[in-house]
């Protein structure tokens, strides 16, 4: 059997010119497609000398660099199975995901290795190494000793390349298993889907521990052969000011918002850009019409998962292969993607005609394998007929167009990252003097959507909201912090004693709006 390693598939696409350059940093720093080829040959080897055995984890929680980059194309050379962690995540978070996942190698930034080390020990990981973004740490060290010569190593499409975790609604967070063939799939199907071209480069400002940064974006450019300017954070200014260089932008709608409070965002600035692409959160109307206002562009929207990568898109032009419209409808994610199955299901189960709400199911080459040992919660997320419920809650328009309503999962979605109020409130439930806690997600400007926590202190017990916000701080990654806590009397609850969540959301829908 030929090998499909998604990496191999990556290194075909690189151009016959090695010495051009593939990566560049904000800073100036430049890495040809030779040095990425053999960066990665190095630290491939480096992986491979340390004898893991097959399907061994490498978790990693360091900050964006190009050097981490290399790490994760190394990781899919080497065979390994590449597990990215926010590094927003604390203490708490890192030992849940060390500890369910049993990383055989962890790779964390120079100024963590002290507590991340002694996490990962104790989870029985064998290897720790560390990365800094400017080019420093024992990874880098050790690899430097190891030649550049490196023959990918063979794997199947059904072979993992990464567990991505996401959080659940109960319970504990789930690694969404995700195969070389799901991801190399997804990756020519939107090569070709959003016309990827010769010359192409890519303002790539996402972080690189989600589907987004690593997988939409750094697979789309890689597998065309394109250059990338690498921004290690996302600053308007300066992906304004480097637009004039790049053709293609993928963000968050929370990165268009920002980019549109610019003065410097126009015409001009972007007037060799072919492409922007918006998703990870609904993209608002008015977002969406003031970016065609202001730049002559049409954001085009796209719909995905972790467990799924993407599932569908607005189209990139009118293509008789894929769909009869060349329009962009904003409030839409488009089409299914070519060889995704979609369909919308009512509460009996049965499939719902054009234009009714109901619950998104999925099917296809990308839908993943399942949660890394969950083989209960997998079945539960799966139907018999093997279609992916995805937890959205949406309608197909009458023109074939997909559009998300909602969610019948309890998910808040903050400038394109996940927050579970189930987590949240179990933090917030376990303090002294608490009784009670609901979360819930209200709109916000900059962010699309925030946590606002509301609380009930126990019978003749004290809370302040400052006081719960700081302790939560102190425990939690930074974006599930809710932005605002009330200590009430009571929660409102329907007849089945169930908190209203929707008349909290209600009453505090305007609180961040002017
Ligand atoms: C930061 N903060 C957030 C936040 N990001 N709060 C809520 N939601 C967020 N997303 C906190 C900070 O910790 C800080 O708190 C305060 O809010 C202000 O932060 P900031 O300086 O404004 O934030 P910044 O560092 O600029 O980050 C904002 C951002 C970032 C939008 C650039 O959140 C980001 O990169 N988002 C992209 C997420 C992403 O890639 N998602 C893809 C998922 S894949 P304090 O208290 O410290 O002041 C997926 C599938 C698919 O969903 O379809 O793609
Ligand atoms: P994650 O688990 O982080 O991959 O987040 C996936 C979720 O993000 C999806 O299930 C949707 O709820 C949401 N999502 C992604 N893209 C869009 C979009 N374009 N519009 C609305 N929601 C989206």
């Amino acid at each position: 059997m030929s090998s499909n390693n998604l990496f191999s598939a990556l290194r075909a696409a690189f151009p016959a010119d090695l010495t051009a350059v593939a990566v560049e940093t904000d800073e100036g720093l430049r890495y040809s497609w030779q040095d990425l080829d053999r960066a990665t040959g190095m630290m491939a080897n480096l992986l491979q000398s340390l004898d893991l055995s097959e399907g061994s984890r490498v978790a990693v929680q360091v900050e964006k660099s190009v050097e981490a980059l290399v790490l994760y194309l190394a990781c899919l050379r080497a065979g390994c199975v590449f597990l990215p962690l926010n590094t927003a995540y604390q203490s708490a978070e890192i030992e849940y995901f060390i500890g369910n996942a049993e990383p055989a190698v962890v790779v964390c930034s120079p100024a963590n290795f002290g507590w991340v080390s002694k996490l990962a020990f104790k989870a029985g990981t064998q290897h720790v190494f560390t990365l800094g973004d400017d080019r420093t740490g024992s990874l880098l060290e050790r690899a430097a000793h190891h030649s550049d010569q490196h023959t990918p190593a063979a794997r199947q499409a059904d072979d993992l390349a990464a567990i991505l975790y996401t959080s659940g609604t109960t319970g504990r967070s789930k690694g969404a298993m995700l195969t070389h063939g799901n991801l190399l799939s997804n990756a020519f199907t939107l090569k070709d889907y959003w016309g990827w071209k010769k010359g192409d480069v890519l303002i790539h400002a996402l972080p690189i521990f989600h589907v987004h940064g690593l997988f939409v974006a750094i697979h789309g450019a890689l597998i065309n052969g394109s250059k990338m300017i690498w921004m290690a954070k996302f600053d308007p200014k300066r992906v304004i000011a480097r637009m004039q260089e790049a053709t293609v932008f993928m963000g968050v709608p929370t990165l268009y918002v920002r980019m549109l409070a610019e003065p410097t965002l126009g015409k001009a600035a972007v007037k060799n850009m072919r492409l922007f692409i918006a998703g990870s959160a609904p993209l608002l109307i008015e977002t969406f019409t003031e970016w065609q206002q202001r730049t002559g562009h049409t954001i085009l929207e796209r719909y995905g998962m972790s467990e799924t990568a993407m599932l569908t898109s607005n189209p990139y032009a009118a293509d008789k292969r894929y769909a009869k419209q060349s329009e962009r409808r904003g409030g839409t994610v488009g089409f299914p993607l070519p060889g995704v199955s979609l369909r919308v299901l009512g509460d009996d189960g049965q499939a719902l005609p054009v234009g009714e709400i109901g619950g998104i199911q999925v099917k296809g080459p990308n839908v993943f394998k399942g949660y890394w040992r969950m083989p209960e919660k997998t079945a539960e997320e799966f139907t018999a007929d093997n279609f992916f419920k995805t937890g959205d809650v949406g309608k197909v328009d009458e023109r074939g167009y997909v559009v998300i309503v909602g969610r019948s999962k309890d998910l808040i979605i903050s400038g394109g990252y996940n927050v579970y109020p189930a987590e949240i409130e179990g933090y917030i439930n376990e303090m002294a003097g608490v009784a009670e806690s609901a979360v819930v997600g209200v709109a916000h400007p900059d962010f699309g959507e925030v946590g606002v926590a509301v609380v009930i202190a126990k019978a003749g017990a004290t809370v302040q909201p400052e006081a719960i916000l700081a302790e939560l701080k102190a425990k939690l990654a930074n974006f599930k912090i809710p932005k605002r806590c009330f200590v009430v009397a009571e929660l409102p609850r329907n007849t089945m004693g169930k908190v209203q969540k929707n008349l909290l959301r209600e009453q505090h829908k305007n609180l961040f709006l002017a």
